[in-house]
């Protein structure tokens, strides 16, 4: 038989680079464009599972969670949002807190074992501060065994300034009323000219940073997130990573990192298209390898699909999200994935993936580990 000769690292760029990754030296920005340049898709993941591994070693995480939304009103403008409705337009809704509580209710019996309720929505003209702060503190008083992950910085300024309060007191108000940590969204790209583009209205880059700093010196945990896929450049993916590690550097109160694959349908992104599943893993793959101090990479399956999200755990991610149960903001915007998957199937894709699965609470406490 004819002998088959293959280079084991086939970008010969990557090679330098595989040994900062090996010796735990950090990348650099040019670094990290390359690694999203290279076509050597197997090298970056045998670099990024490399790393994942000494970080975590063979676990991949899951939690059994769910999302509530409690309106989808909002003054908001962002572009690549397809879930936000004017007050008064078709479709539009708001929950009263008797209703989250009978949605949760309903959801922690569908989903034994619930740890987490994830609470995001849209910025409501016209709920008032304490509108905001009951929410958490009537949903902590009526299901005090489940964490609370709520309102991303973008909200927290919103709820901040309809109170006159600074973000600091309002997290401290949000966090007497039971808030546990706070969910990455509003990260979208750090980039001004993309920011400009896409969500002008929105907290800048600075804000978002300062705004999950701040809730790290009240000693809360917190994730962050990029939305991809749309109209950045990977110079402009780069540059989000690294001033994420920057504050990471600072405060340390990063639990994990969420590349959120762009969805266009129903946005006012013209010609914006579906991320593919190269994009995808090398996102997942670039991020855990410049991410350095960040502890966990999560593959949200909603967003990447099942088959994605599990061929991740090989490419750097650690953690595939919850069972979620019921999701808007990326329905509405043409989600491929589902809403629900029971505790069962993630054990399966984890196992599969050839990890050990081990279900955790919001803040990485194992509740099982399932060998
Ligand atoms: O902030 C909006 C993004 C985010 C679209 O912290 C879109 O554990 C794709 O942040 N296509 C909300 N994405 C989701 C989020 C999240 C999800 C799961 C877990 C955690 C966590 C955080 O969704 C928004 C925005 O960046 N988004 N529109 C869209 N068309």
């Amino acid at each position: 038989m004819e002998e088959v000769t293959v280079p084991l690292i086939r970008d010969p760029e990557l090679i330098p680079i595989a040994d900062k990754v090996l010796s735990g030296e950090r990348l650099s920005f040019e670094e990290g464009v390359k690694l999203f340049r290279t076509n050597d898709l197997l090298t970056l993941g045998m670099l990024a599972n490399a790393v994942a591994e000494k970080k975590n070693g063979n676990f991949a995480y899951f939690n059994v969670n769910v999302h509530i939304t409690p309106t989808n009103i909002c003054v908001g403008t962002c572009k690549f949002c397809a879930f936000k409705k004017k007050k008064g337009e078709e479709g539009a809704y708001e929950l009263t807190v008797e209703e989250i509580l009978r949605k949760l209710s309903v959801y922690r019996e569908r989903n034994p074992g619930l740890t987490e309720v994830h609470i995001v929505g849209g910025l409501h003209p016209d709920w008032e501060y304490e509108d905001f702060i009951n929410i958490v503190k009537q949903v902590k008083a009526n299901f005090p065994e489940i964490h609370v992950k709520a309102y991303t910085a973008e909200e927290i300024k919103y709820i901040a300034e309809k109170g006159g309060k600074s973000v600091e007191e309002t997290l401290m108000d949000l966090i007497e009323a039971g808030l546990g940590s706070i969910p990455g969204g509003g990260g979208e790209i750090f980039s001004t000219r993309v920011r400009q583009k896409l969500c002008p209205d929105k907290i800048t880059a600075e804000e978002y940073l300062e705004i999950h700093k701040t809730a790290h010196r009240l000693g809360l945990k917190s994730n962050a997130t990029m939305l991809f896929g749309h109209v950045e450049s990977l110079e402009e993916r780069v540059d989000h990573l690294i001033r994420l590690r920057e504050a990471q550097d600072e405060t340390g109160g990063f639990q994990t990192f969420i590349p959120l694959a762009f969805h266009p349908v129903n946005t006012e992104i013209p010609g914006a298209s579906f991320t593919t599943g190269v994009d995808e893993l090398k996102t997942i793959a670039v991020s855990r390898l410049m991410l350095d101090n960040f502890p966990h990479i999560k593959a949200y399956w909603i967003m990447l699909g099942e088959k994605v999200a599990q061929i991740a755990l090989q490419f750097g991610a650690d953690d595939i999200d919850g069972t979620v149960v019921e999701e808007d903001i990326t329905q509405a915007a043409g989600a491929r994935a589902g809403q629900f998957i029971p505790k069962d199937r993630l054990i399966k894709l984890i196992r599969e993936a050839g990890k050990i699965p081990v279900e955790r609470d919001t803040l990485y406490n194992i509740v099982k580990i399932y060998q």
